[in-house]
């Protein structure tokens, strides 16, 4: 005989109200005991919380987003006859609840887990018994789960175990290197005791630094990354912009930013040049017909990278609004894990802080992005005389997998023509 299940959430310590960032089945999907059904994301930490019985899911009570407690009712699985011992009732299965599984909680859009993800980390034909974040956090870091040893309760394994693996490989000798990160023959990392030298503080990274570190240490050494330079003439549409926001200053519209006339000049080279607005997945290269364009955003906490979706839909001042809103979210701490996904390309400016030119590193599984610094006036030869000229370092990174140096250069040309004169994006 069947019986209908309603797994609710179980005791999560002192939190509540916390959001749902994953939603792992749908209706019709069968579970296993123990499979995570949902990450729940706090402050502090997400927790995948597991079925508590097996059978398939009849109905999900939640959705993205919906914040949540002990005790909420999230998914009615219907058990049958061929699984009596792992059925129970309902009264028994929120009384259970079984413990939800903390992982430290995801930065970056390219650390949260999704089960729609390629995953690589599974053996092939294998079976492992890994949550879904474990399995994105063994994806994030390379490793081959069907080597890494379970600690945890039926073969289960935990997020120590991949770290312990991934540890062991880095300090094993090469033989054991070369199942990590496609085969990089590396030294293991200097240990030197400081303090034999003067006086050292050791601070530890924020959260933020741990998990946007390993991100970026992923992109800098799996991207055949080129960086091309152009300097972008703004000199008009700075005037524009001062003007602009001159005329406003009283009406209380929001200040135009140089980084959303960057945005939206963006979208119209990525128009322009598809490539850019794809990522590469195995042999195929997926491009996406939506803009969602990320931004670099300084914290004090470190680099957060929130997205305006669709941008393309949305006017200049609507752009500046949403970017100095979600920039001080990010400042704050108050991002949603939805607020920082998505994105298809992303611009980090410094142009508020200073420098001329540097080389950023592409947010995969994005393939460029779009450095800006700080503009300065130069002289430039009109053909008759030299005029004083504002001038944009502008820095793209590009795949090389997938831009070559002519079209990256291509790109940069438009969008520089685009910036020079603006009446362009209209066109
Ligand atoms: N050239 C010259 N001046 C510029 C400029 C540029 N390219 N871009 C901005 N400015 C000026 C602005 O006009 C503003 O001056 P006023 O106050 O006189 O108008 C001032 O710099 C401050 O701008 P801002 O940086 O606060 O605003 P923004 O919209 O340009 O940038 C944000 C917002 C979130 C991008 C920015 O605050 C930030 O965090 N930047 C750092 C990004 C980063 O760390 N990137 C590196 C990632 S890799 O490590």
């Amino acid at each position: 005989m069947s019986q209908l299940t309603e797994i609710k959430v179980p005791d999560i310590g002192d939190f509540s109200d916390v959001p749902i960032i994953e939603i792992y089945v749908k209706p019709g999907d069968a579970v296993a005991l123990d499979d995570a059904l949902v990450t729940l994301e706090s402050d502090k930490a997400t927790m995948d919380v597991p079925a508590t019985v097996a059978g398939v899911v009849k109905e999900v009570l939640v959705k993205l987003g919906d914040r949540i407690s002990e005790g909420h009712p999230l998914i009615r699985v219907e058990s049958g006859i061929e699984a009596p011992a792992q059925t129970e009732s309902p009264a028994d299965s929120a009384k259970q609840g079984a413990a939800p599984t903390p992982t430290p909680a995801p930065v970056a859009a390219a650390s949260l887990s999704s089960t729609e993800e390629k995953d690589a980390s599974l053996p092939p034909g294998g079976k492992v018994h890994a949550s879904p974040s474990v399995r994105a956090y063994a994806r994030e870091l390379g490793a081959d789960l069907s080597r890494v040893t379970p600690s945890g309760p039926n073969g289960r394994i935990l997020k120590e175990d991949v770290t312990a693996w991934v540890k062991g490989a880095l300090t094993a000798p090469c033989a054991a290197t070369a199942s990590f990160g496609g085969g990089l023959d590396l030294l293991p990392w200097p240990k030197v005791d400081f303090s034999k030298f003067g006086e050292i503080e050791a601070r530890p990274l924020s959260r933020i630094q741990k998990i946007s570190g390993q991100n970026l240490a992923r992109n800098w050494v799996m991207i055949p990354a080129v960086t091309y330079h152009e300097d972008a003439d703004i000199t008009e549409l700075e005037a524009f912009r001062i003007q602009v926001n001159k005329e406003n200053e009283k009406t209380g519209e929001a200040k135009l930013t140089m980084l959303a006339f960057l945005i939206k000049a963006s979208i119209c080279a990525l128009q322009k040049f598809p490539t850019f607005n794809s990522s590469l997945d195995g042999d195929n290269l997926v491009l996406k017909k939506y803009f969602h364009i990320g931004f670099a955003a300084d914290t004090p906490n470190g680099l957060m990278v929130p997205v305006i979706k669709n941008a393309d839909r949305k006017g200049i001042f609507e752009i500046a609004k949403e970017t100095g809103e979600l920039a001080r979210q990010a400042r704050e701490g108050t991002l949603k894990p939805g607020d920082m996904q998505g994105a298809s390309f992303t611009i980090s400016s410094l142009g508020g802080i200073g420098g001329t030119y540097f080389a950023p590193i592409i947010n995969a599984p994005e393939v460029a992005i779009l450095g800006v610094n700080k503009s300065a006036l130069k002289p430039v030869w009109d053909g008759k005389a030299f005029q004083p000229r504002l001038t944009l370092p502008l820095s793209l990174t590009a795949d090389h997998r997938v831009i070559d140096g002519a079209l990256a250069t291509r790109f940069n040309v438009y969008l520089t023509q685009l910036l020079t004169d603006f009446r362009r994006v209209t066109l």
